[in-house]
């Protein structure tokens, strides 16, 4: 792994709540952590991240643009960063501010940002309406989404509903991608996506036009009340296993540390008996 850090790039910039720092400006430093994905080095500039290049690009967004918070212009920093080099794996993002108008003597202010590219699963289902047109949209707009990249997709099946018996047939995939955005930035684009497929909350488990799942954030184990990953249900549903099995048999759930085959066959087993 390659790491290339650098430090304070000085920028005379008009970022600041206050007017006055709006109409002023004052200086601003900015300091990059910067990972790489793994990749051979020859000693050519041209198979390397230019560091001038990234120099040049922090410098320019930080003086065009203007934000109220340091924290803004970080994350946004390590956003294009991450847009516009493929090679980096995972960025932090320093912003200095030692000339901030606070009223005791300070030496530096230092906000900063972490963003990484994260490999994901989601889940995608339909029993409403034209449900591969709701399927494919959904992945299509995710294909487009900013923080999205290399998509893969499952073939889509169908499969009878489960948990609630009395309503339609499923259309169900699965698709794998990288993002950096955070795992509530994530859900909260997909709830968007389901609302855009006109989803009406009725009973749980119940009929839904576009049903969007998280399965897999990394190996990330996280709980709240809006979100659980991984996702609670993986190990009893063939109609994730299945879509799941497609993209990577070898995926090792991260609570159970099996892996999705041997998840998928486990499940086939007990179904038997
Ligand atoms: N989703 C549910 C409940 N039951 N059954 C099938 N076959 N496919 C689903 O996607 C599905 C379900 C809750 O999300
Ligand atoms: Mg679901
Ligand atoms: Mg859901």
């Amino acid at each position: 792994m390659l790491e290339i850090n650098i430090n304070k790039i000085k920028v005379f910039a008009n970022h600041g709540v206050y007017d006055f720092e709006k109409e002023n400006g004052q200086f601003f430093y900015v300091s990059l952590n910067i990972k790489l994905k793994e990749t051979e080095y020859n000693d050519e500039l041209a198979n390397a991240l230019d560091y001038s290049k990234v120099i040049d690009k922090v410098y320019i967004y930080v003086k065009e643009n203007n934000f109220n918070l340091i924290e803004t212009l970080a994350d946004n920093v390590s956003k294009m960063l991450l847009n516009e080099y493929k090679d980096i794996s995972e960025i932090k993002v320093s912003v200095h501010k030692p000339f901030a108008p606070v009223k005791e003597k300070i030496e530096d202010i230092i906000v900063s940002v972490k963003r990484k590219w994260i490999k994901t699963y989601v889940a995608l289902g339909s029993n409403l309406g034209d449900r591969e047109q709701y399927i494919n949209n959904a992945v299509k707009s995710i294909e487009e989404k900013e923080g999205v990249t290399d998509v893969k997709k499952s073939r889509i099946i169908e499969t009878m509903p489960y948990g609630v018996a009395n309503q339609g047939k499923f259309l169900n995939s699965a698709i794998s991608f990288y993002t950096y955005l955070t795992k509530n930035e994530l859900l909260k684009y997909l709830k968007s996506l389901e609302n855009e497929a006109g989803r009406v909350k009725t009973v749980k488990w119940g009929e839904r036009t576009l049903d969007l799942d998280i399965l897999f954030y990394g190996d990330e184990v996280y709980q709240s009340e809006n979100l659980t990953v991984p996702h609670a249900d993986i190990q009893n549903r063939d109609f994730v296993l299945i879509p799941l099995n497609e993209l990577n048999e070898n995926l090792i759930h991260p609570v159970l540390k099996k892996s999705v085959k041997e998840l998928l066959n486990i499940l086939n087993e007990n179904k038997k008996a």
